[in-house]
């Protein structure tokens, strides 16, 4: 059984049970002109995370192994989306309110799309998530079952948002949860340093962290 260093300890996992799980790696997360820069976001903190990503997406493909990408979005009549959500953020940009790249986080839409660099392949499953977890009101489960799925590598955007509330979510539901650093990324690196060390502390609370080389080093053993 392939075995990462990671923190707090290594990380054993079976390839056949493992999914590769890339989180939000949208347009209007990333894209320079686009929604997250438009609200002082510095996304050159996310872009960092594009690279590495993709030569992980490459060397899991090769491998054979299942990659699950997520979109958060919402409805084009914004049903799916609660008061409790739509009323956060800056009141001149809002989920749905038109942007750079079409109307902001609305499905269909350019800016909601996956990143060119990360474009699933066909076939690949792609998750539509209202929510900042990927479990949340999604058939994930349902879709991991049938893959026997045991153990998530998990990548993407935000690491304090999504990325974590998707970890938890899968802790919760059984799943062991590897988290690669230079694979997911925070617009505040402050965040960023402590969304890792919050993962691994207390003998890894929720998950493992470790760097997407010694994955590709270990599934390519
Ligand atoms: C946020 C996400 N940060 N994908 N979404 O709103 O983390």
């Amino acid at each position: 059984m392939p075995i990462v260093d990671a923190q707090p300890g290594p990380f054993a996992f079976d390839p056949d049970s493992t999914a590769l799980v890339v989180i939000d790696m949208q347009r209007d997360f990333l894209m320079p002109g686009g929604f997250g820069e438009s609200l002082g976001n510095d996304v050159s903190q996310l872009r960092r995370t594009i690279e590495p990503l993709a030569a992980l997406m490459t060397a899991w493909r090769g491998a054979g192994l299942p990659i699950i990408h997520t979109r958060e979005g919402h409805l084009p009549d914004l049903s799916d989306c609660p008061p409790a959500k739509l009323n956060r953020g800056a009141p001149s940009m809002r989920i749905g309110d038109p942007g750079a790249f079409g109307r902001i986080l609305i499905r269909g839409e350019y800016g909601h799309d996956i990143v060119d660099e990360l474009q699933p392949l066909p076939g690949e499953t792609v998750v539509d998530k209202p929510g900042k977890g990927a479990f949340y009101a999604t058939d994930l489960s349902e879709i991991l079952d049938k893959l026997g799925t045991k153990s998530l590598i998990v990548t993407g955007v935000t690491t304090e948002v999504c990325v974590h509330t998707t970890v938890r979510e899968a802790n919760d539901r059984g799943y062991e949860c590897l988290v690669l650093a230079d694979c997911v990324g925070s617009y505040f690196p402050e965040f960023q340093h402590v969304g890792l060390k919050m993962i691994a502390a207390q003998g890894g609370i929720f998950g493992w962290v470790a760097s997407s080389p010694s994955v590709i080093a270990a599934i390519q053993e």
